[in-house]
């Protein structure tokens, strides 16, 4: 800590008021577009996602302009006035909405991470030791979203008893469209999204409306959404064949594992970080699509033991969760992890384990344990332990 004042700066008028709040010159933070599984460094024309700068956040909502982007086919150009959604299949009466409509009806608020079933993916195998966190962990991003309560929209078209099943399609170019199962907890949490960050949706994420499901993964969060159908059975499109089913061990795949696991991650320090002997605070996300996150702990000696991290208020389910730990790094070379539970009881697995669970060949819902190395200089690396 410093022990004396800078100057008073000279008491002069200050910029003007513009229009729009930029960031201070000061702040360097930008997503990164990748290309696939570690693939960095890339031209944005061969992204297919963006991720976010989570080693550069603090509390828990990730501004609009940084939530990590995922679009299989670019980002379309809707004109919100010409938009259409249809609804149908088994209701009673097959509605076709407009965005003023939609306006119309009672909204909801809530704030929620987004994850993309991708997060992790280059762990799986053989992750460099020079990513950062955003590299590994950059595909989940949390936001205040506004619009209809799919349950509302269920009894204005009066959706048949005997529908498990609801197809939601996309309006890009790839037209995206998966199939969500009707449970309980799917109609009581479920909304057509209009709002971000109490903005309507930027374009890259769905602007008119999406689909948004807390604590499912990202992609039924259908973007551009056009249609919703009704039906007894899953549709069976290739978002559930040819993508998103998982390989496993015995050689079998398996489909529709819709839910994000509970997960955490040590933010800072965090990979191609530097750090210096003495006091470091330890700080990270957790987050579960179960719920509430229950406990954090972190470990300083390579999951050795553990210590109980403190929350930061608020912790809220299907949230992330801020957590951290004082720690005084004494320079010798370490390892630092941390591990997360949700209220519901789940915890999360260390790398070794989750591996031996799911196999090598698998590409989805990778949510081990991070461990950080730390050398002797003080440098912050990946590695898979
Ligand atoms: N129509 C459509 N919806 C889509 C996608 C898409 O490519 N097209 N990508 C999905 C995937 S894979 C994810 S992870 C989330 C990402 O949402 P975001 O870009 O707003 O973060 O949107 C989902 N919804
Ligand atoms: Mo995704």
């Amino acid at each position: 800590m410093a022990d004396t004042l800078v100057d008073v700066p000279a008491r002069e008028p200050g910029d003007v008021l513009g229009a729009y709040s930029e960031r201070s010159e000061y702040v360097h933070i930008a997503r990164i577009p990748e290309a696939g599984p570690g693939v960095r460094n890339v031209d944005p024309v061969d992204a297919i996602n963006s991720k976010a700068p989570l080693d550069q956040f603090v509390g828990t909502i990730t501004p609009s302009d940084l939530h990590y982007v995922r679009s299989h086919a670019g980002t379309p150009n809707i004109d919100p006035a010409k938009h259409r959604v249809l609804v149908h299949g088994m209701v009673a009466k097959p509605l076709v909405l407009t965005m003023a409509d939609l306006r119309a009806m009672p909204s909801i608020s809530r704030l929620a991470f987004l994850e993309c079933t991708g997060n992790g993916w280059e762990n799986w195998k053989t992750a460099p030791d020079d990513v950062t966190v955003q590299n590994t962990h950059g595909l989940v991003s949390t936001h205040e979203w506004t619009g209809v309560p799919l349950s509302f929209l269920l009894d204005l078209v009066g959706v048949d008893r005997a529908s498990r099943w609801m197809l939601a399609e996309g309006d890009d170019g790839a037209a995206v469209a998966r199939s969500i199962p009707l449970t309980d907890e799917v109609i009581g949490e479920a909304m057509l999204a209009y709002g971000q960050n109490g903005e309507p949706l930027r374009p890259a994420h769905g602007f008119p409306l999406r689909l948004f499901i807390p604590g499912f993964e990202g992609n039924l969060s259908i973007k551009w959404l056009r249609r919703l159908k009704f039906g007894d059975q899953p549709f069976m499109t290739r978002w559930e064949t040819a993508r998103y089913t998982q390989l496993l061990t015995n050689g079998k795949a398996r489909q529709f594992q819709l839910r994000q696991e509970v997960n955490s991650v040590i933010t800072s320090p965090s990979g191609m970080m530097q750090i210096s002997p003495g006091y470091n605070r330890v700080t990270g996300l957790a987050w579960s699509g179960y719920g509430k996150i229950d406990w954090v702990e972190v470990s300083a000696d390579g999951a050795k033991t553990w210590n109980r991290a403190r929350l930061n208020e608020p912790v809220l389910s299907k949230a992330q969760t801020r957590f951290d730990l004082d720690w005084v790094w004494d320079g010798k070379p370490t390892k630092i992890v941390s591990r997360s539970a949700d209220e519901k009881g789940n915890v999360q697995p260390g790398r070794k384990s989750f591996i031996a669970a799911m196999g090598e060949n698998a590409l989805f819902h990778y949510s081990a344990q991070q461990t950080w190395s730390i050398d002797a200089a003080g440098k912050v690396r990946n590695v898979l332990d």
